[in-house]
């Protein structure tokens, strides 16, 4: 059976190609809801409204397991799917915090992300779970998502942009950066260059697909190790704009999508 994996749109494909590289093997349908993108603005109930209804939508395509592959339906919807679906459930807030939690020399821990992720609190409730002492400074940048989608990942207009948003991290001296949106990754070496060497940045994808790794090993469900690894191993489902979302696929995939 397939890992299931969604997002509000094309931004969780930064967590499919984790999975992908990662965990080779494992079959994968994506669903990305853009239609109803972005869900960073939206409130809490319409959030987990469009989480259910795509969690009920992957199970009719017989997934072994969900990936919440979106920060903001992570930090919104994560315990209503938990209790709806009968098969795990795993977001990317918990596994970035967790790492971000342990590997912080000095506990003083930032969060880049929508601001829907930052005013759930989320990070920063589950860092200091395991962390009480921990300093958590969050802040959206709500401009990255649109910047990545136009495609100006390099361009100096992003970089003015990224300076500004990030110059508060910097005077509040953050020792570890997290990447708390699924477009952020892509922007990586802007940021750790305006951060500097000295910042550890964490990038929730590529965590969660580690922490579906081990799920997957420790519940010992099945993969495609053995059995024929299949022609088309990953299908992609979105619900508007088709080819937009194959072009961004294409520009970030290591593979073709159909
Ligand atoms: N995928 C969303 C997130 O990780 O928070 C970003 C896109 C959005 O819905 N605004």
């Amino acid at each position: 059976a397939p890992v299931g994996v969604f997002d509000s749109g094309i931004g969780g494909l930064t967590v499919a190609r984790e999975i992908m590289r990662q965990i080779p093997g494992e079959r994968i349908v994506y669903f990305g809801d853009t239609a109803r993108v972005p869900y960073g603005s939206k409130s809490g109930t319409t959030i987990i409204r469009y989480s259910c209804q795509i969690a009920r939508f992957l199970q009719t395509r017989g997934v072994k397991v969900i990936v919440v592959a979106c920060n903001t339906a992570s930090a919104y919807a994560l315990e209503a799917l938990q209790q709806q679906v009968d098969i795990p459930v795993i977001g990317v807030v918990r596994p970035g915090a967790r790492v971000a939690a342990r590997e912080s020399v000095g506990g003083n821990i930032g969060v880049i992300s929508t601001a829907a992720t930052a005013e759930s609190h989320i990070y920063r409730q589950y860092i200091q779970s395991l962390r009480p002492e921990a300093k958590v400074f969050e802040k959206a940048c709500p401009l990255f998502v649109p910047l990545v989608e136009e495609g100006w990942r390099k361009d100096p207009v992003t970089r003015t942009v990224a300076e500004r948003y990030l110059q508060e991290m910097k005077d509040r001296k953050v020792d570890t950066l997290i990447l708390g949106c699924t477009h952020y990754p892509l922007l990586r070496s802007m940021v750790a260059d305006i951060m500097g060497p000295d910042v550890v940045l964490v990038n929730p994808a590529y965590e969660t697909a580690m922490e579906l790794k081990r799920l997957l090993h420790e519940h010992q469900i099945e993969n495609l190790g053995g059995s024929k690894i299949e022609e088309n191993p990953y299908e992609f489902f979105v619900s508007d704009q088709a080819e937009k979302f194959r072009a961004f696929a294409d520009s970030i995939l290591p593979i073709d999508i159909t």
